[in-house]
């Protein structure tokens, strides 16, 4: 399945139907009085997060919905029917923004949650509804209310338990496929990883997501390379991995260029708790290891763990900080702290 984290969508809700005029009419019944139906509701157009989806790929190829109309109301009180509703349905995780992608509607973070994002119009009164005492032949029925109609902009940020950063080719994604059944592309050769990738890792019985996204490089949040965007996958994480490749000239550097892109991507990212670890030692010697945690221990200021993604030494290791971690923040925070605006009504 292809993925996409991004999507502009018209939507439409249905106009109300309008109400009716009409009288009754019927042999030996004199004055039969106005019996004009309603007209029914206009559809709603609604989100939906549903589970089993992780890609916003089917808002490539359609982004216009527009719920229908309501049904006019009718003679012999006969009401229209109202619209079917139109349901989008989206992956847990994905957040609904105004046109201008800022302004932030709903954030739908597990699966069955739902918000009316246009609401439709009501249907119009019959004239049987005017009649009164003194106005015994009402000949005026309610038009049914527009629908409403605006763009909004999904953006899927996908739920996951820990975040693999670091820079290209630091082994992420072959971390990801040692963990997890996940089936990353792997190679030796800078943004392997063109879309994030979930796995599932399990240690010691339980299980948390692991999430992998492309490799960052200096300037990522100016643009360079596949730019800072994924980062927004990991925003939701409580842990981040950060893999460092032992085999690269100074681990401590590569270290510090990804920090500095944390910082200026921002959003809470350079403050989450963080799992350091010196990636490939298979293919060191014990004295290059050493060097290379001392320069890293020196630019993390923490002993970073020493694995091999290739070999699974220091694996479960790795696995047992993240859950601690994982498990910390469980029973501290509630699970999302994320800057969210009140819950938007239509
Ligand atoms: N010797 C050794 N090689 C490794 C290890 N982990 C990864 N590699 C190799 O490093 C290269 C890059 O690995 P990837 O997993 O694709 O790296 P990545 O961090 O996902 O890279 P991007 O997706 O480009 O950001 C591949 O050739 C891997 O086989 C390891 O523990 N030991
Ligand atoms: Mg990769």
């Amino acid at each position: 399945m292809k993925f996409l984290d991004e999507a502009k969508v018209f939507i439409r809700s249905g106009d109300g139907g309008n109400g009716c005029v009409a009288f009754r009419r019927e042999k030996f019944i004199e004055f039969g009085g106005p019996s004009g139906g309603d007209g029914g509701k206009g559809g709603d157009v609604i989100a939906l997060a549903v589970e089993g989806l992780n890609t916003l790929i089917d808002y490539r190829y359609q982004q216009h919905f527009k719920a229908k109309a309501g049904r006019a109301g009718m003679g012999k009180d006969r009401h229209g029917a109202s619209a079917d509703d139109i349901v989008l349905k989206v992956p847990a995780g994905t957040q609904i923004y105004e046109e201008d992608g800022e302004t932030l509607l709903a954030d739908l973070t597990t699966a069955g949650e739902s918000v009316a994002l246009a609401r439709g119009g009501n249907g119009g009164f019959g004239n049987a509804r005017f009649k009164s005492s003194t106005n015994r032949t009402p000949r005026n029925a309610n038009p049914g209310q527009p629908g409403e109609e605006r763009v909004i902009r999904l953006r899927l940020k996908l739920i996951a338990d820990a975040g693999i950063i670091g820079l290209p080719n630091a082994g992420k994604s072959t971390f990801l496929a040692a963990v997890s059944a996940a089936k990353p592309k792997i190679a030796d050769y800078p943004f392997t990883t063109l879309n994030p990738q979930l796995g599932v890792a399990s240690i010691d019985g339980r299980e948390f997501v692991l999430a992998d996204i492309p490799g960052l490089i200096e300037g990522a949040h100016l643009g360079a390379g596949l730019g800072d965007r994924f980062l927004g996958h990991v925003e939701r994480c409580r842990v981040l991995l950060h893999l460092v490749d032992g085999t690269a000239a100074d681990a401590g550097v590569a270290y510090k260029t990804v920090r500095a892109e944390l910082k200026a991507y921002d959003h809470g990212l350079a403050g989450k708790p963080e799992i350091v670890a010196l990636n490939k030692a298979d293919a060191m010697s014990a004295e290059e290891i050493k060097r290379q945690v001392a320069r890293l221990k020196r630019a993390a200021k923490k002993a970073p763990l020493v694995v091999s993604a290739a070999t699974l030494a220091g694996v479960p290791e790795v696995l047992r900080a993240l859950t601690a971690v994982i498990d910390q923040a469980r029973q501290t925070s509630d699970p999302l702290p994320d800057t969210l605006a009140p819950a938007w009504q239509p």
